[in-house]
């Protein structure tokens, strides 16, 4: 029998799922990877992980590193031996420092490897390029841009969200705009989910699709108009108002601002209550199913509303979020278990102390907010951008596949003087760039990594780096050596021994245990953010003005958008009568994974669209379609589902975009779609509020 030597790994991904996996390694090679044994029954992980071998042994894996011999996204490139494709990244960085200074660059991405302490494309790009001398620096994330930036004003905080295993005590749980089933959040989640579904527990998803979490067997699917949940969460509100099922005791004791929010809804003011009716003419969603569900919210203690992040990744989406918050109050769930956790779910919870690569920061950095890279690029400081960025420095990020308006981020990066990228792959990203820099996956490589749970996961190197490729950490070491600040950058320590002392700064007691299990667990599994504040309020205010939950917030009113969350959406436009979403998909991560023939073939890509809109164009299934927004227009194969309601249509994101020679997108590619207009005040992503239309090819 061939020996098969079982390695803890997990994936260092943006799902932030977290799982703990075990890598089954028989000669040298990796031959599969199973949930650990270490874990409980609940943490579970997906095909992303179980399949990630795949990935790292794809036959297009970039193994040496490429220096850029065509024109920009022509695909040229020579193979180089390391020392040249590094003295020629170092040359260029230095020449670009000494004409236009080390803020004329810019990072972009860090998503690709984003758990881990060492490893970790962000932390590490953003340490170079600190102690290179400053770089230009983006704020809020393509992510969460508007749930990070109007929690504070709620709560004073971002330390929100549940700890999975709380859900067990929900009564109901309300899934609003999040996909768990796919996107996850946290390893547990799906399983708690199921559980609850099976224990009779009812679970509303508000989604403009039957997603694969709204099909559970348990489930009631409430499709609703993309980008309209602040009207129907005000319309809910309306109902518990209406029912007397408002608890106000909870909101005198906690809350300040329901009052205001109160006119809003009946009205008052303008003349408009927000009645389930009025919700109906914007969200799409029957006046009669708004009334059922808020009355089973209203009644039904305690209760888990999750907003997903899709509801904020729109205009107006810091609105619904904030709306999301009242009626979490309103009905007295938040600080719960089984109860809300104030706002996201995600990544708001402190996790087990670790020590972390430090990324060295520079307040004086100049800053532009990430979803408007490209727009700073080619704007500079005459557009009123703090720089003009001059070169473009991407590890771990495919930004001309995920940044909005693909067609504006080629222009981009045609603009800049020099740029640098760090992959596994030759994305579109990778194909502006001048330089690519072959880096290890995460088995190739040991890690501790934080979960955005309470509990931290070793990831164990299980097989050898193909190639010639090395860990982005010795890469950034090269380069540090080659611009003189190499001391500063290492600190003088290799991978293994940063790792050392990450874990001899830790929560963790016994080192060599936690290599084996993988798993090192925080005392509690029940956490309810804010849940000192309501055990009490007085000794433990919140760090907001009047040290209560601020419903309506004056200062929020300082943006220049009302104290109080009100619905405001996208207009409709004539010439695109539809709404396009672009969902995170269960087979990849982002773009990850995109090109993987594996993953790719269970998610075959085609615009979702209800046989109700195919038939007033004259459509059927199958057919090639033309899909045109202002932004670009795609040629794709459409598929007609019910599942996506009238008027909406769906194009799950992370399709590397391929385009004719007239420019139009033949894979499937959502940000040919999209705009990099934001939502404001937070500056943030909508790219789940995109107007589109769609002909027959
Ligand atoms: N499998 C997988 N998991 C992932 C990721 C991935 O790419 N793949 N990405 C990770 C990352 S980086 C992030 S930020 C999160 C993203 O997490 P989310 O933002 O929550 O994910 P989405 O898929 O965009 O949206 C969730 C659901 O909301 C629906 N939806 C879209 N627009 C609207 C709307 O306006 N209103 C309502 N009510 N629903 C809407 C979508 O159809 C989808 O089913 O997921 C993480 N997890
Ligand atoms: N239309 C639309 N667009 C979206 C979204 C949407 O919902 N709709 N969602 C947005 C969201 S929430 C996000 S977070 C962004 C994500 O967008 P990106 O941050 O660009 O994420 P990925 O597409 O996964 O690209 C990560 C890259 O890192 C590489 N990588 C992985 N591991 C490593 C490593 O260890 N080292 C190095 N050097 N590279 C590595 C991968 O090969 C991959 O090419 O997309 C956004 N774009
Ligand atoms: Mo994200």
């Amino acid at each position: 029998m061939p020996e098969i030597k079982t390695i803890p790994v997990s994936c260092n991904k943006d799902c932030a799922a977290g799982c703990p996996l075990i890598a089954h390694v028989e000669d040298g090679k990796i031959v599969k990877i199973t949930n650990s044994p270490n874990g409980t029954p609940y943490m579970q992980g997906c095909a992303k992980g179980f399949q990630a071998m795949r990935a790292a042994y794809a036959p297009d894996r970039l193994l040496k590193p490429l220096i850029r011999t065509g024109a920009r996204g022509s695909g040229d490139f020579k193979e180089v031996s390391w020392d040249e494709a590094l003295d020629y990244a170092a040359a260029g960085l230095r020449k670009i420092k000494e004409k236009f200074g080390s803020e004329s660059i810019i990072f972009l991405g860090g998503s690709g490897c984003c758990r881990g302490a060492l490893h970790n494309t962000g932390s590490l790009t953003q340490r170079f390029l600190n102690m290179y001398g400053g770089y230009t620096q983006t704020y809020s994330n393509y992510s969460s841009a508007a749930s990070d930036f109007v929690t504070p004003f709620v709560f004073g905080t971002l330390e929100v969200g549940i700890d999975a295993a709380t859900l067990q005590h929900s009564k109901l749980i309300i899934l609003w705009g999040a996909n768990i089933m796919d996107t996850r959040f946290g390893c547990e989640y799906p399983a708690r989910i199921r559980e609850a579904g099976k224990n009779g527990v009812p679970i509303i998803v508000i989604d403009p699709r039957k997603s694969r979490t709204a099909k559970l067997p348990d489930a009631e699917w409430l499709p609703i108009r993309p980008g309209t949940d602040t009207a129907m969460m005000a319309s809910v509100l309306y109902e518990l108002l209406k029912n007397n099922q408002v608890d106000y005791p909870y909101l005198e004791k906690y809350c300040t601002g329901f009052d205001q929010v109160e006119k809003y809804i009946l009205g008052t003011d303008d003349n408009q209550p927000k009645t389930p009716e009025w919700a109906e003419q914007i969200c799409g969603t029957p006046a009669a199913s708004i009334k059922k569900l808020a009355d089973l919210y209203g009644r039904t203690k305690p209760a888990a509303l999750i907003p997903g992040l899709s509801v904020q990744r729109n205009i107006g989406g810091e609105e619904a979020m904030r709306m999301a918050m009242v009626l979490q109050a309103a009905t007295g769930n938040i600080g719960k278990s089984g109860g809300a956790s104030g706002g996201c779910i995600w990544d708001g919870l402190p996790v087990p102390e670790c020590g972390c690569m430090d990324t060295a920061n520079r307040p004086e950095n100049p800053l532009i907010p990430e979803y408007r890279w490209p727009d700073a690029i080619l704007e500079g400081k005459n557009g009123g951008y703090p720089t003009d960025i001059k070169a473009v420095y991407n590890a771990g990020g495919n930004y001309l596949s995920q940044g909005s308006d693909i067609k504006k981020n080629m222009r981009a990066f045609n603009k800049v003087e020099f740029s640098v990228c760090h992959e596994h792959f030759m994305t579109p990203t990778a194909r502006y760039c001048d330089v690519i820099l072959p880096a290890t996956a995460f088995m190739e490589r040991e890690d501790i990594l934080f979960t955005g749970m309470n509990y931290l996961l070793y990831s164990g190197k299980a097989i050898d780096p193909p190639g010639d490729v090395k860990n982005d950490y010795d890469i950034f070491c090269e380069l540090a050596d080659r611009l003189g600040f190499l001391d500063v950058f290492s600190e003088g320590k290799t991978a293994a021994q940063w790792i050392e002392q990450f874990a001899a700064e830790s929560a963790i007691t016994d080192f060599e245990h936690f290599k084996q299990t993988g798993i090192y667990t925080g005392k509690d599994q029940m956490r309810i953010g804010l849940s000192d504040f309501i055990a009490d309020p007085k000794k433990n205010p919140l760090e907001t003005p009047s040290g209560k939950i601020e419903l309506a917030s004056e200062k929020y009113a300082e943006t220049g958008f009302p104290a109080v969350p009100a619905y405001r959406g996208m207009a409709d436009q004539k010439e695109y009568p539809l709404r396009l979403i672009t969902p995170h998909a269960l087979y990849r991560i982002n773009s990850s994974y995109s090109n993987i023939q594996w993953f790719r073939e269970r998610e075959p890509q085609a615009l979702w669209m209800n046989p109700a809109d195919a038939e007033k164009r004259g459509i059927q299934d199958a057919d090639k379609v033309i899909v045109r927004s202002p932004r670009g227009k795609m040629r794709i194969s459409v598929t007609l589902k019910e599942k996506i309601m009238p008027g909406a249509v769906c194009l799950l994101q992370g399709i590397w975009p391929n385009l004719d020679e007239l420019g139009t997108d033949l894979a499937g590619a959502a940000n040919m779609l999209t705009s990099t207009t934001p939502t404001e005040p937070c500056m943030g992503s909508r790219t789940h509020s995109v107007l589109v239309e769609v002909e027959r090819n």
